[in-house]
This record gives structure tokens, sequence and C-alpha cells, in this order.
């Protein structure tokens, strides 16, 4: 029989997960796609931190038909034993308790105090119900919970073999806004973390359509490197590998150069990307900035030559992976390190690492210094051409471009600016719109593929010219996001494939030139719709195959017309389906997945044409709806 104390303690670990579920975005960020997706991360990160420290080998995720998710590792399996202040069952404490994890499992880089590492037990408080396996001690324990309640307690159900822990559960559709997860997006996240946890070898299965996927590398970050550039020209072979302790922080890093004109640069700390860098960044670059001259100065340089951090990083791809006992995280995405200690670090181990590396390996030094000191050569050339499209003119915002038509708000935050495929989409798009607030830059010719070229031949393509000068903010180095003449910038193309290749490649310019401006979560995709379907005088728009599919069931026999084109709707429809605030849907455009959206780039845009046919053969219905 419970104590009286007992009691007492129940009701404050009830309020513990009504708390939760009171307010879940406090603690899983949202209650949308990307918070439901957390779950499963959270429940990871459990198994993975088991992983950490040495105990745990497979991870399995299973997205089952019933539409819940299991995950399973071969870890020690969570405590069953009573604790004997809570006078219950490990698992049960684990499972209703916030933050219990912490106070009984003290492993060296746990994430909690990270990003959301707030505990398997916020999983249990969001989900309908939760069912947990454990094996340990030869037996197989039970238990289940629903709203984060347990309906019994923790029973053996039989014997077992090894050890681990299944947990499996289905989100509350009452704190969620669906609750369908997406194979894709969580298997993109498993595939980092067996590339960042060098050994463990993760699965995902998906039951519904048989998909499954296996990842596991011994080679860690190195072929995390390699991975992201398989379709690149790289410099030389192998990436180099550092790798450091010091002070309980252990640090990682992986580099290698292609013959590209941009930087790739991913830095995670604990398994967390850390998008907005921070203090092991600032390390990293003062680091390699600081021990690539001093390596020219010895042996290659003229007098007085020196290198600027953006020539030495041009073509550089790089992970770095740090695991800290206590980080820091700043930021208004809570991405970016704080921990003061990092620069040091990180900068000292680069360079002393790297420098032996350069001596012993003279080859590949002079190839990467000679890279360094071409970019500086052509950056000069663009700091010139840069200079000269000012003197005309052509960049700044005194001098808009002759084909905008601007909209009359001077009001950035209410202003949009719609980018739009051809002179007579932009034609109906300037009849169409809302003049007070709308926008239309009419985009005629192929936009020019960045990823193949330098600053200067950029800044030569009107198209690109046109969008920079619209939108007042600069670009690169000097791009100034307060200066944005709008707060939204659609990009609004036809959708077939020519319009799927202008989108990315528009994408490609957003994402390497005005990242700040996708961070800042100002960049979206109209969404046209796909069908009108007429049934006498009634005239539906659907924006899917099962949107539309839907709507022939509803009504009947109808005749179906499937746009091609933008140009195919009269300006007054391209308003009513695509432009009015009321009903149009806009995708927006996220860069959360860097290295996602990077490879995917890299692939459509990059040199290994045989790669991007197959792709675009693969995945010709994804590029359609291309929305990284
Ligand atoms: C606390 C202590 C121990 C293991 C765990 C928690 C643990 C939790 C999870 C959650 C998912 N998988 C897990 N695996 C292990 C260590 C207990 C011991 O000393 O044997």
């Amino acid at each position: 029989m419970p104590t009286d104390d007992y009691e007492i303690e129940d009701i404050k670990v009830l309020e513990g997960l009504q708390a939760v579920r009171k307010r879940p975005a406090m603690y899983i960020g949202s209650t949308d796609k990307k918070g439901l997706h957390h779950l499963v991360y959270e429940v990871v990160d459990n198994s993975i931190d088991e992983a950490l420290s040495g105990y745990c080998t497979l991870i399995e995720v299973v997205l089952k038909q019933d539409g819940s998710v299991s995950v399973t590792d071969n870890g020690r399996g969570i405590p069953v034993e009573i604790h004997k202040k809570y006078d219950k069952p490990g698992v049960e404490i684990a499972m209703t308790m916030l933050h219990a994890g912490g106070k009984f499992d003290k492993t060296a880089y746990k994430v909690s105090g990270g990003l959301h590492g707030v505990g398997v037990s916020v999983v249990n408080a969001l989900s309908k119900w939760l069912e947990v396996e454990v094996k340990r001690n030869k037996k197989k324990y039970y238990q289940r919970f629903e709203g984060g309640t347990p309906v019994g307690n923790l029973k053996e159900i039989g014997t077992a073999d090894g050890t681990g822990t299944k947990v499996t559960f289905y989100p509350d559709t009452e704190i969620f806004e669906e609750i369908a997860f997406d194979y894709e997006t969580l298997s993109k996240r498993l595939q980092e973390l067996a590339f960042l946890n060098k050994g463990l070898t993760i699965r995902i299965e998906n039951e519904n359509d048989g998909r499954q996927e296996q990842f596991s590398y011994d080679g860690g970050i190195i072929q995390y490197v390699k991975y992201i550039n398989k379709n690149k020209n790289c410099l030389f072979n192998e990436p180099i590998y550092i790798r450091g302790e010091k002070n309980g922080v252990d640090i990682e890093i992986a580099i290698q150069y292609t013959d590209g004109y941009t930087e790739n640069i991913f830095t995670f700390v604990n398994n967390i990307n850390t998008h907005e860098g921070g203090t092991h960044l600032s390390g990293f670059k003062a680091g390699i900035t600081r021990v690539i001259n001093d390596y020219g100065k010895r042996n290659v340089f003229k007098k007085d030559e020196i290198l600027s951090g953006e020539d030495i990083r041009e073509g550089l791809t790089a992970i770095l992976s740090c695991k800290i006992p206590e980080p820091q995280f700043e930021g208004q995405t809570k991405t970016r390190l704080g921990n003061s200690e990092l620069k040091g670090i990180v900068e000292s181990l680069i360079y002393d690492k790297l420098s032996i590396f350069l001596e012993e390996n003279p080859t590949i030094s002079g190839v990467v210094l000679d890279k360094a000191l071409r970019a500086s050569r052509a950056r000069e050339a663009a700091r010139r051409a840069r200079e000269l499209t000012r003197r005309k003119g052509l960049i700044e915002s005194s001098a808009l471009p002759g084909k905008l038509a601007d909209c009359s708000s001077k009001d950035a935050t209410q202003s949009e600016l719609y980018l739009v495929e051809g002179d007579s989409a932009g034609g109906s798009a300037k009849q169409g719109r809302d003049r007070e607030f709308h926008a239309i830059l009419p985009l005629r010719g192929k936009i020019l593929n960045v990823e193949k070229s330098r600053l200067d031949k950029i800044l030569e393509n009107k198209e690109i010219l046109a969008i920079i000068s619209a939108m007042g903010t600069g670009i690169g180095d000097e791009f100034n996001i307060d200066k944005a003449r709008y707060y939204k910038v659609i990009i609004m193309t036809d959708a077939d494939v020519d319009g799927a290749h202008i989108r990315t490649l528009l994408l490609t310019f957003f994402f390497r030139y005005m990242r700040e401006l996708i961070e800042a979560g100002f960049v979206y995709i109209a969404q046209p719709p796909l069908y009108k379907i007429v049934k006498g005088k009634q005239e539906l728009y659907a924006y899917s195959e099962k949107e539309k599919n839907k709507i022939i069931q509803d009504i009947g026999k109808a005749s179906i017309h499937r746009y091609k084109g933008l140009g195919e709707m009269n300006p007054p429809q391209l308003w009513e389906t695509t432009m009015d605030p009321a009903h149009r849907i806009l995708k927006r455009v996220t860069v959360e997945d860097a290295v996602a959206a990077n490879l995917l780039f890299s692939i459509l845009m990059g040199e290994d044409v045989e790669a991007r046919r197959e792709f675009i053969e693969q995945h010709a219905k994804e590029v359609m709806n291309l929305d990284i």
C-alpha cells in the first residue's frame, strides 16, 4: 500500500506531465510536424547517450502500421530496480518524471540542456499511449502508459537474451496538428547521427511501404565529408582527419577540398547541428587561416603575401564535431555555441595538427595553397567587378530594376516580392496583384548557376542583379537583412521540370549569397493549383493529387484540367488561386537540413552530369515539389 508521502509524490509527478501537456511547445518547440518528429529524436537521443557511454551498438526505428513508432536499442536497458526515494522502478520514474534521466544517469555527454534534451517522459506525456519493454537480468519487462499515466505496474513478461530498451509510442492527436511521420525526414536525421557516432548502426524501417535503410559508418565524419563531396571534384582523395581531447572536451574534424567555389562547414555539438555557429566555428576559422598562412610564409609566398580566411575556405568541405559536458546554446534557434573555452581549444588543435600534416604531405599542401592563391586573385577581380557595378549604380536600391513592378507600401514588413517565371505569367501577376503590398519581378532568361561561378561572373547576370537590387540587402559578406525591402520573397514558377529547375537555381542563389534571408524565414515558394475541376458552373482548384481525387469523389463526374504553366491562368484566376493571402498556399523555405539541401544542390547543379540525370529520373516527383 502506498504511504501518504507517496501519494503526494504521485500528484506532483502527475502535475509535472500535466504541465507538458498544457504547454507542449515549451518542451518540444512546437506541435507541428517539426515537434512531432522531435518525439522520435528525443527517444533516439536516449539510446545515443547509451551508445556514447559505450553500451549500445544498434538502434532501430520502425514506423508501424498503426501509426505508432518504436525505437529499440541494445543498451543496458532502463533500470527496472526499485528506486528507494521514489519507491518505484527506474523505468516508471524515467517515463513519468520530468528530467528524471539526468538524476540517475550521469553519462559524459548528455544532450540534456541542449537544444531540447528534455527526456523521454515528455514523449510519454504527449503520447496517447506508450509502451516500454526492457531486457535486463535475463528477463523481459513491460509497462504501458496512456496520456502519460501508467496503466498497470511494470511487469515481468518473460525471459530475454541480452539487454536493451524498446519504446513504442502513439502521438496524442489532441496535442499534435498531424501525426503522420515522414520517413525521409527521420531517415536523414538518423543517417546524420550514424555519421556523427562512428561504429553505431542505425536502422529505419517503414512498415507501411516496406522501405528500410541501415546506416553504419566506421569512418564516421571522414565518411560524412566524402558523402557530401560525392559528386564534386576533390583536390585530394582522403579527407584530413584531426582528433583531440582537452578538459573533457572531445573534438573531431574532417576536411577535404573541392575545385568548387563555395565553403561547406558543418558544425555539431553533442550531435546537434549548430547552424548559427559559435565559439567552436570561430576557433576553426581562426586556426585554419593561421596555419595555412604560416605554411605559405615558410614555403611558397612572396614577401608580404597574405591570404584571407575566405580565400582559404574556398572549396572547403569540413565537419567539426564537438562533444562537450556542459554546452551553452545561444542564439535565436539555440544553435550557437557559447562556451568561450572552445575557441582556443579548437584553434590550437587545428593549428598544431594541420601544421604537422602540411609539413608531412607537401603534395596536398601545394594543391591547397594553390587553390587559395587562385581564390585570392579571383576575389580581387571580383572586388573590382563589384566596384564597377556599384559605380554604375547597378546594385544600389536607389536604382530599382526596370522590370520591377514595385508595390506602393513602403513598409517592408508588409511587402512581398514575387519572382515570377516568364514575362507572360509576370504580366498576369502584375495585373492580378494587390498593388499595395505585392511587387512583381518577372524573370525571363535562365538564372545563372551560382554553384559553378565566382562572384564576378554572378554579377554579370541580369536576372540576379535585378533580384539583388530589388531586395536592397546586398549579398555575401555585405548582406544586411535590415535593408530588406520585402519580408516575403515568393518564388512563383510553373509546375513542370523547367519551373523546378529555375526554382532550384534561385534557391541555390539565396542559399549561397543571402542565406540569412532563408534563416529569417523570408523565402517562400508559391503553390499554384495542379488542377482545375469544372462541373457546370462550379469551378474548383486542387493543389495535389490527393485533393483532386477527393473532389472528384465528392462531386462525381466533372471535367479535369491539368495546369501546365502559370500562363494558363488569367490575372483574376492567378490572384484567386496563388496570390490572394486569404486562399493561397505558400511553402516556407528552411535551411533546417543544410547538408541535405547542399547535397541536393550539388547533385542537381554540380559537375556530375550523369548523377544529375539519374537523380532527376529517380526523384522527378520530389524535384517538382522541391521544398528545401
Ligand atoms: C539510466 C541508467 C542506465 C541506463 C539508462 C538509464 C538507459 C536509458 C535508456 C533510454 C533508452 N534506452 C536506454 N538505455 C539505457 C544504466 C543502468 C545500469 O547501470 O545498468
